[in-house]
């Protein structure tokens, strides 16, 4: 090849998401490097972090993103050869393409060859490398798809996740071309773009984060006589007012996943018929899950513990010492809070870290979070713990409110009362700041240790 790409040379992948971008994953695959793709957002310096923990010697990369790319480049010496793509000219990519002969015989690889690493999403501290093996990108082809998604080879797939999250590697590339279905690769994800991708190229299976679900839902109304019929929530908790708020829109009953970068991808969730509101869903075939309890032992139904999960998939960090606290007796970890219920349903509370202390009682912001998404006037919400000297901290809610609404005190009471009224009084925001939006990661996550930082 006339990059010089050798087995085991992990290349950068930097695009929006488009058919170039997803020739250039499958093309590293055959060659047998390791793929590591980038957020688009990513800035030079989270490109030269990303390019030094995983020793990057190639890139190829949409010319569209350069500006950052070149930057991290200068300061990396280890990244001696970028090819850029989507670009006509006669150093482009599409030309050394040209030259080439269409046939290619595959590297030889084994099973346990690592072939992506995917870097999380780093909402705490620096984001780490996990490292999947070949077989680790198939088997969740024949897990989640299969049991709980079921799509045909006539679907059309479509989305927001970008490929360089690995929610958007499986249900965008992998499970459409795993069963020889079809995928549309949008390089533009706001609600608009997605109504009218889904109505102008048909697609009947969406993939996207909650929040995007509850800002398309206002403008869904065509999407109720179109072809979509199965649509995909992860990335963090479904809150059960915006499956409702989506349901009454288009009709469909979402299927709701936990997947996470280190497990690859979803590992419990329910398919449409089965799904419990407020609830994630069962362990997925593959899998097993299994709430423990601070001694790490099984916890008893209906109490809150922490979630760990064992299946075909697992986390290995690249060269990170975390790896000894995600993993813990072959169970991994993930940091959710969450209780099994005894139809073996698990119900999401929170992330271990963000549950609410408030004058001894336990309080997970995401419950207080679904209680205010139900009041009209509120567009969406993050709920965090604030420190408080009588109490130890206390419920305060970052709201932005629907157009036309008056952040005024008296709204605020008006969503405090609304609260006490729907859940238990004592979970309610004492402390309510209205926000014109909220801190949310590429993947559609809130940051809640933001909101903590702005209280
Ligand atoms: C949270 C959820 C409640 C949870 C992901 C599907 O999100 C993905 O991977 P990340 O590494 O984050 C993992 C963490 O995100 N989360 C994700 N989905 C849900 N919490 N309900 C959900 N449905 O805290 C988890 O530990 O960014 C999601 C497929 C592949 C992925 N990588």
């Amino acid at each position: 090849m006339s990059l010089g790409i050798v087995p085991g040379n992990r290349v950068l992948l930097r695009a929006p998401n488009n058919p170039m971008m997803a020739a250039c994953w499958f093309a590293v695959m055959k060659v047998g490097a390791v793929a590591t793709a980038t957020m688009p957002l990513l800035r030079a310096k989270e490109l030269k972090h990303v390019i030094a923990k995983a020793k990057i010697s190639h890139a190829l990369c949409d010319l569209r993103l350069a500006e950052e790319l070149k930057l991290a480049a200068a300061e990396s010496p280890e990244l001696k050869h970028i090819r850029w793509f989507n670009d006509p000219s006669a150093d482009g990519l599409e030309a050394a393409m040209a030259k080439q002969s269409a046939e290619f015989r595959n590297v030889d690889t084994a099973r346990d060859d690592t072939c992506i690493l995917a870097f999380t999403s780093g909402t705490t501290g620096q984001p780490k490398a996990t490292m999947h093996f070949h077989r680790d990108v198939i088997a969740p082809c024949v897990c989640w798809p299969p049991h709980v998604l079921r799509p045909t080879p006539d679907d059309i797939f479509m989305g927001t996740p970008p490929l360089a999250f690995t929610f958007g590697l499986g249900g965008l590339l992998l499970f459409p071309l795993h069963i020889g279905a079809s995928t549309v690769l949008l390089e533009q994800g706001a609600p608009q773009d997605l109504v009218d991708a889904v109505l102008k190229y048909k697609a009947t299976i969406l993939f996207t984060a909650p929040t995007s679900y509850r800002a398309i839902a206002a403008i869904a109304g065509p999407l109720r006589t179109s072809t979509l019929r199965k649509c995909v929530s992860a990335g963090e908790a479904l809150p059960a007012a915006t499956r409702a708020l989506w349901k009454e829109a288009t009709g469909i009953e979402m299927i709701d996943g936990i997947g996470a970068t280190e497990l690859m991808h979803i590992f419990i969730s329910a398919d449409e018929k089965d799904a419990l509101p407020g609830a994630t869903g069962k362990v997925v075939p593959g899998y097993v899950a299994c709430i423990m309890d601070d001694e790490g032992k099984p916890a008893k139904t209906g109490e809150i513990g922490k979630l760990a999960v064992k299946g075909p998939t697992g986390c290995r960090y690249l060269a990170d010492e975390r790896q000894a606290s995600y993993v813990r007796n072959g169970w991994n970890y993930t940091g959710d809070a969450y209780a099994l219920d005894a139809d073996g349903y698990f119900h999401y509370h929170s992330r271990t870290d963000d549950m609410i202390i408030s004058a001894g009682y336990n309080i997970a912001g995401p419950e207080v979070e679904d209680a205010l998404l139900r009041h009209p006037k509120v567009a969406e919400c993050g709920v965090i713990g604030v420190p408080d000297d009588e109490r130890g901290q206390v419920v305060k809610a970052f709201v932005v409110l629907r157009a036309g609404n008056e952040a005024s005190p008296e709204t605020a009471k008006e969503l405090q009362d609304y609260v006490k009224q729907s859940i238990a009084p004592y979970k309610y925001p004492r402390q309510v700041e209205f926000v014109a939006s909220l801190p949310r990661t590429e993947t559609g996550k809130l940051q809640r240790f933001r909101l903590r930082a702005q209280k």
